[in-house]
């Protein structure tokens, strides 16, 4: 680990590394998980992210997580892609409640060409148009689609390692660890910024959750954002009677993910519903900077935006800009806010940010 204050760079990380970090006593760790934060970050801008999912259900494969899986009984049933102008109505209605991602998500194992990904780049489009951040999320994509998927304007793809490589095995059995990273390299190739996290609570070990953290910070170049899940147990799959998360441990991981991946958005996932106030702003305090907001996450539920946007009120947290209006180096200073969105008001960052973030309104807080 490096101590000295700049970011590292020696050889890849090793899970002595970052269990050395995971197990610090946790006001220590609070503390340099929020020291390397401020390197790369605004201290107090938090990026919203609204998630959609486009086609729900049905999926063929075996997540023991996933409600969506076909063969687990949750009684989801399968529905059809959500046709183009509805994607596009929810996008708007998100930019206006102040999110600046829109993230769609799809059940399948892998996209197909055809009509349905042509509908999807249509979308990935709209998004773009309306001035929101697109993600996608659509299982295994190949090189020519990840390519179209970067032409059409996608900004960043999501596409999680879940767990470790050695645990993978226990929670999915119709698609190996290896199947992901191909995935995600070809996503990179393709000029597309790597989204890819995990879950923690399915039974996995800190091991586990320090492997996949390792597998990422590895990655070159490493995820441009890192998703931290807690699980959401699901009646009828098979993780439905895992207790339930320790609000300390995804303090821990976000913490742990910050050091390692310091240049990434470290975003607190699902699981938030079950989280205190209190619990979630140590997760900001550890380094976590993105959230999902919306009152549903996939299929499951979310924190109120009303609820969220009183936190971050609270709080003294501002959302952050899209990322196509932030500058790309770290180093960079430029707070000349000058860009506007229908429901959100921009103001300067704060003077140690590197980023411009922007207030939101009292209207839609109230
Ligand atoms: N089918 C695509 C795939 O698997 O990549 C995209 C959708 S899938 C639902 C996206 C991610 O949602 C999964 O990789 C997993 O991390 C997360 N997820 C699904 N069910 C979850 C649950 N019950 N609790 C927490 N995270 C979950
Ligand atoms: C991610 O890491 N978490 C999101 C998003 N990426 C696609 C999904 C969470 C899904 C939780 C269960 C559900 O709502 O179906
Ligand atoms: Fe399908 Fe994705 Fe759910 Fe796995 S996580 S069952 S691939 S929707």
């Amino acid at each position: 680990m490096d101590d000295s204050g700049k970011s590292r760079s020696r050889g890849p990380w090793t899970v002595a590394e970052a269990r050395a970090i995971h197990d610090l006593p946790l006001t220590e760790l609070l503390h340099r998980a929020q020291s390397e934060h401020r390197r790369h970050h605004p201290p107090n801008a938090v990026q919203l992210c609204t998630l959609l999912s486009v086609k729900t259900g049905g999926c063929p494969e075996d997540c023991a997580y996933c409600p969506q899986s076909a063969r687990h009984q949750t009684g989801m049933e399968a529905e059809s892609l959500l046709p183009v102008d509805v994607v596009l109505e929810k996008a708007r209605l998100a930019k206006q409640q102040g999110a600046t991602r829109f993230c769609m998500g799809a059940a399948w194992r892998n996209a197909r060409n055809g009509t349905q990904f042509d509908q999807v780049l249509q979308m990935v489009r709209g998004v773009r148009e309306l001035g929101l951040e697109a993600c996608a999320t659509l299982g295994m994509i190949g090189d020519d689609q990840a390519r179209q998927l970067a032409d059409a304007g996608l900004t960043a793809y999501n596409h999680n390692l879940d767990t470790s490589q050695e645990f993978y095995g226990e929670i999915i059995s119709t698609r190996s660890f290896q199947e992901r990273l191909d995935t995600i390299k070809r996503v990179s190739e393709s000029g597309i910024s790597v989204c890819s996290g995990g879950i923690i609570g399915m039974g996995e070990s800190v091991g586990d959750r320090l492997g996949m953290l390792v597998t990422l910070a590895n990655l070159e170049p490493p995820p441009e954002s890192v998703p931290i899940n807690a699980l959401v147990p699901v009646p009828g799959t098979p993780l439905a009677e895992r207790p339930p998360v320790d609000a300390l441990e995804l303090v821990r991981m976000c913490a742990t993910a910050r050091m390692m991946i310091p240049t990434a958005m470290v975003r607190l996932s699902a699981g938030r519903t079950e989280m205190t106030r209190e619990a979630q702003l140590l997760c900001f305090q550890a380094g976590a900077n993105s959230i999902f907001f919306g009152d549903k996450l996939l299929t499951t539920g979310n924190p109120d935006t009303h609820a969220d946007l009183a936190l971050m009120r609270d709080a003294g947290l501002e959302p952050l800009v899209p990322f196509a209006e932030r500058p790309q180096s770290s180093d960079s200073d430029t707070n000349d806010a000058s860009t506007s969105a229908s429901s959100v008001q921009f103001v300067s960052g704060a003077d140690d940010s590197s980023h411009r973030s922007h207030k939101v309104s009292n209207a839609i807080v109230s």
